[in-house]
């Protein structure tokens, strides 16, 4: 096709092939979806929504996209759905406009403790159009339902925000709803309750932890992590009213036309999703997630535990170094993480103590528990060996994802 974009092709499909993936937002889509994504789909203008579009010629689109709604609501038993926002960003940013006014107060989890961006960072929209307070963790890095109740007295916010980027535990959605329901009993602001699930969508749709459609007013997400999808993100309730207020947050106040091929690919990785065969996927992750976790503690190292897709290592603690010094040793060899900060950090996010680590994109290419526990020892091995060879260890990353599938070959 294009001789220069075919080259760097052929080089990405090269490092996806030879490399062990453990950024825990990653994950490789089917190469059903990929196609879904590459169709003529993307020909289309469609703004609107289903059956009440801006442009003609939208018969078969406008099928597609409700076969695509239908299906993500049938996956986490939902009422609403919109599945157009462009990204996990964009889904927030409608979120927010539907849930709230400009200037009012949102309580969320700080991004140095495991938040993102768009959960109030200061470099980010949402902090300047909203005003966020943090919640913070308990002393042991989880969640402290508590603290929780104590900030919400507090604070008085008119949004409570779950969902994480970088927390590797088990959020309790329900006891989050009885404490906002207290608060709300005896406070005149009326709190409401948003969860931002990206990371953890597909272990909630495999039925491995708890769902928060079940408790939340509205909930986002991008499809692009555990869900195995094209990179996208949706949004979700059980109440008509904010459905409404979602629909115009997304067209027309922040976006225009829809990504209609990549609508396509999301309904065909909710279809995936949806089968038997993803839930003994999840299972899988979580059993590697847990496997070199615990293999990295065997070998001394200060990790966090897991139940989910993500555990983090401290590599100041454990290794004398930081966490971007660990992600480039460990780059050099074909592992790919990314810095993150630890709980109480006391280096700069560029720097950070520690690096996050997840095992949805490996797994999906066939990683095993055992080359779970052989991947712990290769990153202690890296992580602890100075000077770093390179080249013994490179060779130990190719030997392990050779015997993985091929990236662009996937089938689910
Ligand atoms: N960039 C994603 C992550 O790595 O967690 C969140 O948007």
């Amino acid at each position: 096709m294009d001789r220069e974009i075919e080259d760097i092709f052929a080089l990405e499909t090269k490092r996806q092939n030879e490399g062990i993936e453990l950024i825990c937002s990653e994950n490789y889509p089917s190469k059903e979806t990929r196609l879904a994504m590459s169709s003529i789909m993307v020909a289309k203008y469609a703004e609107g929504f289903p059956g009440h579009r801006y442009y003609g010629g939208c018969e078969f689109i406008d099928r597609c996209e409700n076969l695509c709604i239908e299906r993500l609501k049938a996956l986490f038993g939902a009422k609403f759905a919109n599945v157009q926002p462009h990204s996990g960003s964009q889904a927030n940013f409608a979120a927010y406009h539907a849930l709230i006014n400009p200037g009012e107060t949102v309580l969320s989890l700080e991004l140095n403790d495991g938040g993102h961006l768009t959960h109030g960072s200061p470099v980010s929209f949402s902090s300047q159009m909203y005003h966020f307070v943090h919640y913070p963790l308990g002393e042991d890095a989880h969640l402290d339902y508590g603290i929780v109740e104590k900030c919400l007295d507090e604070y008085d916010p008119n949004l409570f925000l779950a969902g994480y980027s970088a927390y590797p535990y088990a959020i309790d959605f329900k006891r989050m709803r009885e404490l906002i329901d207290e608060h709300n009993a005896h406070s005149s602001t009326h709190c409401l309750f948003m969860v931002d699930m990206a990371h953890i969508a597909g272990i909630i749709a495999a039925g491995y932890c708890q769902n928060p459609c079940d408790y939340a007013d509205l909930v986002t997400s991008t499809t692009h992590k555990t869900l195995r999808g094209p990179r996208g993100g949706v949004i979700l309730t059980n109440d008509p009213d904010i459905a409404k207020r979602v629909d115009k947050a997304v067209f027309p106040y922040s976006q225009g036309g829809p990504l209609e091929n990549i609508i396509a690919a999301k309904a065909v990785a909710f279809r995936e999703d949806a089968e038997p065969s993803f839930k003994t996927y999840i299972k899988k992750v979580l059993d590697n997630t847990k496997a070199c976790n615990d293999e990295l503690a065997h070998l001394g190292a200060t990790v966090s535990g897991t139940d989910n897709h993500l555990f983090l290592l401290n590599v100041l603690k454990t290794y004398g170094i930081t966490g971007k010094e660990a992600q480039l040793k460990l780059e050099s060899v074909g592992v790919t993480t990314n810095k993150n900060m630890i709980h109480g950090d006391t280096l700069k996010p560029a720097e950070a103590s520690g690096v996050r680590i997840g095992f949805a994109a490996v797994t999906t290419r066939g990683c095993t528990k055992e080359q779970a526990v052989e991947i712990a020892d290769l990153i202690d091995g890296v992580l602890k060996d100075e000077p770093l060879d390179v080249a013994y260890y490179s060779l130990r990353v190719k030997a392990i994802a050779s015997t993985w599938k091929d990236v662009a070959e996937l089938s689910f």
